[in-house]
């Protein structure tokens, strides 16, 4: 323990050459792939995406750890292997290091992928919705990692709003504690993950993706540690509008605690029962709004260079 060097993911080929080149680059996380989604949709979804960046010019570098290696960029068959595995850790700022000493395989959530991009010079990530504040949390006290590394880690993180599982009000509230400018694009609501608006006004409005590659370079210019968190609304014929969703979250979220749920198996359970409740109609939604996402995550990159 004597070099204090930061560790280099390792690099897929196209990333590397991306990176060699000065290429527009996306990254990705894996948990929406192992938690998030159910397979064979998962994998479908993360090709599909992948494809999205690669075809608005930008090139996308998914996230995970694989038997203790830290990658960023993973080739077809490493996604489809993580896609099908079992027993896969959900790793957070706090787990990574120590599933990455035991050997083991991880997906990376919103903190940890992060911090990958980071360490590998990756300055936007795309995704669908991040951890934030719970339901209840002033008795829990389940308070995602998500929103602490937003104020740490310079990378600019395009999502489709907070999901509504979340107390939303207060998880602007401690973005706004923390630093962290909330942007939404293109609208003065700010979205509710499957719905396009909620009821809550935007901190910040921006619509122009050179702009937003512009303040994340500003902020880093201030000596403002952190990214920016950019709120994408689900495009408004794919939406499950809130009256329709609300109900649904409330049941959810009543089972979750009658079974005792807590932890890190709080956002996979809701996601799961959300898809039973909704026939499915929630993953729909889910993966239009993460193909959004990556257009829009594609054309900050490329203004980010
Ligand atoms: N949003 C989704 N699907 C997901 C997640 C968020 O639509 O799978 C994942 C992300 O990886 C996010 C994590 O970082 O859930 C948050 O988990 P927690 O609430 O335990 O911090
Ligand atoms: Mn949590």
């Amino acid at each position: 323990m004597s070099k204090k060097t930061a560790l280099t993911p390792t690099l897929s080929p196209e990333v590397a050459d991306a990176l060699a080149t000065g290429q527009a680059i996306v990254a990705l996380e894996s948990t929406i792939i192992t938690h998030g989604m159910p397979y064979p949709q998962n994998l479908q979804t993360a090709r599909m995406v992948e494809e999205e960046i690669r075809k608005a010019g930008a090139v996308p570098a998914t996230i995970a750890v694989l038997n203790g290696v830290l990658h960023a960029g993973l080739t077809d068959d490493q996604l489809e292997d993580l896609a099908q595995a079992k027993d896969v850790a959900k790793i957070s700022r706090a787990d990574m290091a120590v599933i990455m000493a035991q050997g083991r395989t991880g997906a990376t959530t919103v903190a940890a992928t992060m911090i990958a991009a980071h360490l590998a010079g990756i300055h936007v990530f795309a995704t669908g919705g991040i951890g934030g504040v719970h339901k209840g949390a002033e008795d829990s006290f389940d308070i995602s990692a998500d929103l602490m590394e937003l104020a740490a880690t310079p990378v600019t993180v395009v999502a489709a709003g907070a999901k509504a599982i979340l107390d939303v009000p207060k998880t602007l509230e401690v973005l706004e504690t923390q630093g962290v400018p909330v942007i939404t694009y293109g609208q003065d609501s700010f979205p509710a993950f499957w719905s396009a608006t909620s009821p809550l006004a935007s901190p910040l409005r921006m619509d122009d993706p050179v702009a937003i590659a512009k303040a994340q370079k500003m902020r880093t210019k201030l000596g403002l540690p952190g990214g920016q968190l950019i709120a994408n609304p689900i495009p408004a014929e794919e939406e499950i509008p809130q009256a329709e969703m609300n109900p649904i979250i409330d049941q959810a979220t009543a089972e979750a605690d009658a079974q005792g749920i807590t932890g890190k198996a709080v956002t996979p359970f809701l996601l799961q029962r959300i898809f039973e409740l909704t026939e499915g109609r929630s993953l729909i939604a889910n993966i239009a709004l993460v193909l959004n996402n990556a257009r829009l995550a594609a054309e900050i990159a490329k203004a980010m260079r």
